[in-house]
């Protein structure tokens, strides 16, 4: 038996965004993760970062690898009929986005982390949550003040937070694809036809990851290699624009959809990230969101131990708000992304698109939640 002050399930970006917060606060913490240091030093998702999730992240001395090996983009193309629209978000709101894949993130995460953290650890059961917390494991027992439930969309936290889960399904899939191959445009581009959606983002100077709209029935089977590059090539045409393929080292179909819970806390437990709240990567918002509910669920732990209860029972509130924002742009986007296959919302999106570039209020606006604003943290 053991005792820290906050048990920290999960070491994605939001266990270890806390992990590394609290440590920095004089506060103890264990983190026990399922997996194992090795997979989750290569799991490859997210790669878009918000400026001031950065620049939270250099506040507290976690952004060294970030700034020193991350590039920036301030703007993107919509790619339509053929023709390319740029769109200059940098210009204006002043910010930019950071391109650092999710896993460089992680390790220099778990790098900056000295405090204690087990890995490969099986069977988590949480206790007495109410008032004096315990977490056991493999025979093991610790007790706490706090949990901490960063476990992601299929972890166990979850399910210790009698809350109401809304969920809302795209019925469409996207199929995830990472190439060995350099980028074929300079920004993101969102194409935009008939055929379905397609994406395409940098990773890194030698990796791209693109995104194809499919059935949400489909199977990584239904897309050989070669009707992935014709599509794409088809989807994201531009005249002078060539697209570079490559291998493809990843390529999966995931259903789009979103969950949200009414509350993120019960007694001691207190979620973070995926393990309260999912949104499709259309907007390359649910890192962003895991920082966001990381930072102020660690202010929230610091000033309970300064004397001060009422920031985390705000917790929840202060969290949902932002999370629902970023799940109306996500929904608005989805409707400008995967309307095309029918004749008259592909005109409906033209109008829209014609008023975003056209009407400087509207793509501030737009602008504005594309990128994310800072918050007092
Ligand atoms: P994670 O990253 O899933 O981490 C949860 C951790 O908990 C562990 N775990 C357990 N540990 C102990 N006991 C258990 N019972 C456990 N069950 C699970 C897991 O092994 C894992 O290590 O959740 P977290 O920290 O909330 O972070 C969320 C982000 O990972 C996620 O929102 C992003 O990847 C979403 N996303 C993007 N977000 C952005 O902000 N910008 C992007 O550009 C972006 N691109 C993407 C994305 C997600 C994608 N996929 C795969 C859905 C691109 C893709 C393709």
């Amino acid at each position: 038996m053991g005792r820290t002050k906050v048990v920290v399930i999960g070491a994605g970006p939001a266990g270890l965004t806390v992990a590394n917060l609290l440590h920095r606060a004089g506060i103890d913490c264990l983190v026990l993760e399922r997996e194992t240091r090795e997979f989750i030093e290569q799991r490859a998702r997210a790669g878009f970062i918000e400026e001031w999730a950065v620049r939270e992240l250099e506040r507290h001395g976690l952004a060294d690898g970030l700034l020193r090996r991350a590039p920036t983009q301030g703007s993107f193309e919509f790619r339509v009929d053929g023709v390319r629209h740029q769109f200059d978000y940098a210009e204006l709101t002043g910010h930019r986005h950071f391109v650092y894949p999710q896993q460089e993130l992680v390790k220099d995460l778990l790098t900056g982390y000295p405090g204690p953290i087990q890995f490969s650890v099986e069977d988590i059961r949480l206790h007495d949550l109410a008032t004096s917390p315990s977490v056991t494991y493999a025979g093991q027992r610790v007790d706490c003040d706090f949990v901490a439930g960063c476990d992601g969309a299929r972890g166990i936290c979850q399910s210790y937070v009698p809350a109401t889960i809304t969920r809302h399904d795209y019925g469409i899939g996207w199929l995830a694809l990472l190439a060995e191959a350099p980028p074929s445009a300079r920004s993101v581009v969102f194409g935009i036809h008939p055929l379905g959606f397609a994406g395409h983002m940098a990773r890194t100077p030698s990796v791209t990851r693109y995104y194809l709209q499919c059935s949400p029935g489909d199977t990584a089977d239904d897309w050989p290699d070669d009707r992935v590059w014709t599509q794409l090539r088809t989807r994201l045409a531009v005249p002078g624009e060539p697209i570079i393929d490559g291998p493809l080292i990843e390529k999966r179909v995931l259903p789009m959809h979103n969950y949200v819970l009414d509350r993120m806390s019960a007694g001691r437990l207190h979620l973070a990230g995926e393990a309260a709240h999912l949104v499709a990567p259309i907007a390359a918002k649910g890192m962003n969101l895991a920082i966001h509910d990381a930072l102020l669920l660690t202010r929230g732990i610091a000033a309970w131990y300064d004397g001060d209860p009422s920031t985390l029972d705000g917790y929840s509130a202060a969290c949902l708000g932002r999370v629902w924002q970023y799940q109306e742009f996500s929904l608005w986007l989805s409707d400008l992304f995967h309307g095309s296959r029918d004749p008259f919302t592909h005109q409906l999106i033209q109008a829209r698109l014609r008023r975003l570039l056209n009407s400087r209020k509207a793509a501030e606006s737009f602008a504005e939640i594309y990128i994310g604003q800072h918050a007092d943290f």
